[in-house]
């Protein structure tokens, strides 16, 4: 599959492993290609879409691994995965990254730097592939130190309007592209807010939105300061209204949970496509 078709009537729920030793909440439990693999295909039972790899955290204040190691880390996991059949989307900025991924077999490439790095739209272009433009001010290393925004909805609009664009033009087609405000990438908890409360204004840009907010601090501070693994109620309740306000991938780590309540909003929210079917209904 050379790039990843949108459900409709639902958004696509996109797993998230990192094949990291330091991410924010998952970092080192899928270190080993091993249990990288077994993880991916445990999202895809549980219900994932797609499954996002990724070997370089970008929390706040990471610190990059070198080209190398994310070669090392990333490409056997997607390689193993797409041979079983699981469509695999790749979370990365490099350009040589995203060519031997996409190589391997991945069919979405998802850049928190919306494809900045020299030769990156190329190397999607070329491949056909998706691609997810994300928004981010700053970089991760000191992102959070100092958020600053006249109007955050609109700069976050604007930006992403002018990198679709561009990359359009170095040759990656329009239905191809999808954008993200990027939560919690250089934005204060008032910041996220807004995005979250207008996030209207990027579905009606046109290009599919994808959220990803999973266990995120902003979260945790909303629940009286939840450690990360104890935040699905808020995890739950953001994605779920980010579906209500049309966005079409949500990018998650607790799959099982996030899909099932998903499922049940696309009925309330009155998707037909997503009905169960009439065979399938009991009173129960
Ligand atoms: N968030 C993270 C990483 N990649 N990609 C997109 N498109 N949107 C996001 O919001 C996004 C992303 C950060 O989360 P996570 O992967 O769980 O952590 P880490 O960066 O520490 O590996």
């Amino acid at each position: 599959m050379a790039y990843f078709p949108l459900p409709v009537g639902r958004p696509a729920v996109m797993g998230i492993l990192n094949v990291t030793p330091d991410s924010f909440s998952d970092g080192g439990r899928f270190f080993e290609p091993e249990r990288a693999i077994a993880h991916g295909l445990e999202l895809l039972s549980q219900g994932a879409d797609l499954v996002d790899v990724g070997g370089v955290s970008t929390r706040p204040g990471s610190e990059a691994a070198s080209e190398e190691e994310e070669l090392r880390r990333v490409v056997p996991v997607v390689a193993a995965l797409v041979e079983k059949g699981v469509p695999v989307s790749v979370d990365t900025y490099r350009p040589e990254v995203a060519r031997q991924a996409l190589r391997a077999g991945a069919c979405v490439i998802n850049d928190v730097w919306a494809l900045r790095q020299e030769g990156m739209a190329e190397v999607c272009a070329e491949a056909g592939c998706s691609v997810c433009l994300m928004h981010m001010q700053g970089e991760p290393g000191t992102m959070q130190a100092q958020p600053c925004y006249r109007d955050v909805v609109a700069e976050v609009r604007d930006f992403l309007l002018g990198r679709a664009r561009e990359v359009e033009e170095q040759g990656v087609a329009r239905e191809r592209i999808w954008i993200d405000p990027g939560i919690g990438f250089g934005k204060s908890l008032e910041h996220n807010l807004a995005l979250l409360r207008n996030l209207d204004v990027l579905v009606e840009t046109g290009y599919p939105v994808l959220l990803g907010a999973s266990r995120k601090a902003f979260i945790g501070a909303l629940m009286d300061s939840a450690p990360v693994d104890q935040r699905l109620e808020g995890t739950l309740a953001v994605h779920l209204l980010a579906q209500a306000s049309g966005a079409r991938v949500i990018r998650v780590h607790d799959v099982r949970e996030v899909a099932r309540a998903a499922r049940v909003a696309a009925a309330v929210l009155g998707a037909p496509a997503f009905r169960p079917s009439a065979a399938s209904t009991s009173p129960a």
